[in-house]
């Protein structure tokens, strides 16, 4: 075997150890949903495999050990963060994809920050990272499913456009706290459509 597959395997096992048995469904369907889009968009099927083992790498944490984490690092916490910390898994979980399981690839510790609100101007395999975890088949929930996972692999930026919408709008009725940065992403791609 490669070392790069024995890694790979390897940060696969600790994951599952880290995560409750809901959530590594969660996680392996994602993976192979974005090894899926990165196969249609010619992105590397170990950098789509790697970011979306890695995604929700911090999603079982508890919150105040996720913010343990961020003041024990430097990493900033925005007043919003504090007040919805389930957003923070993100910026920690690509801490600990740096720290703990020794990836450093930028592409994929950005696929990995940004996964959860998007930025302007995304990489192909942060695209991938956001939609893939949208759309992996054990999501049920989110309005619009079927659609959105056709037209992501007809057309990503599309998909894209259609999630952040979607999320808009649930976070509206939701009385969800808008992250500046969901907006700002959703209007940067809004824009560029046009
Ligand atoms: O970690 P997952 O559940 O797999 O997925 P995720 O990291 O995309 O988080 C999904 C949740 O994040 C979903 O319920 C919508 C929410 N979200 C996305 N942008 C924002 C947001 N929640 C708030 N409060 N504000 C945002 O801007
Ligand atoms: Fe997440
Ligand atoms: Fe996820």
């Amino acid at each position: 075997m490669k070392n790069s597959d024995k890694n790979i395997k390897k940060i696969r096992q600790a994951i599952e150890k880290q995560q409750d048995t809901k959530r590594f469904e969660h996680t392996l369907g994602v993976m192979y949903t974005a090894m899926a889009l990165a196969m249609r968009y010619d992105v590397p099927l170990r950098s789509a495999e790697l970011a979306g083992l890695l995604h929700d790498c911090a999603k079982c944490i508890d919150h105040d050990k996720k913010i343990a984490i961020c003041e024990k690092h430097n990493i900033n916490i925005t007043e919003l963060e504090r007040r919805n910390p389930f957003l923070l898994h993100a910026k920690v979980g690509s801490f600990l994809a740096m720290d703990t399981y020794k990836v450093h690839d930028p592409d994929v510790i950005n696929a990995v920050l940004n996964h959860t609100t998007g930025r302007p101007g995304m990489s192909v395999l942060e695209k991938i990272i956001f939609v893939a975890d949208y759309i992996e088949p054990n999501r049920k929930q989110a309005p619009n499913l079927s659609e959105i996972r056709k037209l992501a692999f007809i057309n990503l930026d599309k998909a894209l456009i259609y999630i952040l919408k979607d999320t808009l709008d649930y976070l509206h009725s939701a009385n969800g706290e808008i992250d500046p940065m969901t907006q700002k992403t959703y209007d940067f791609y809004k824009q560029e459509e046009q």
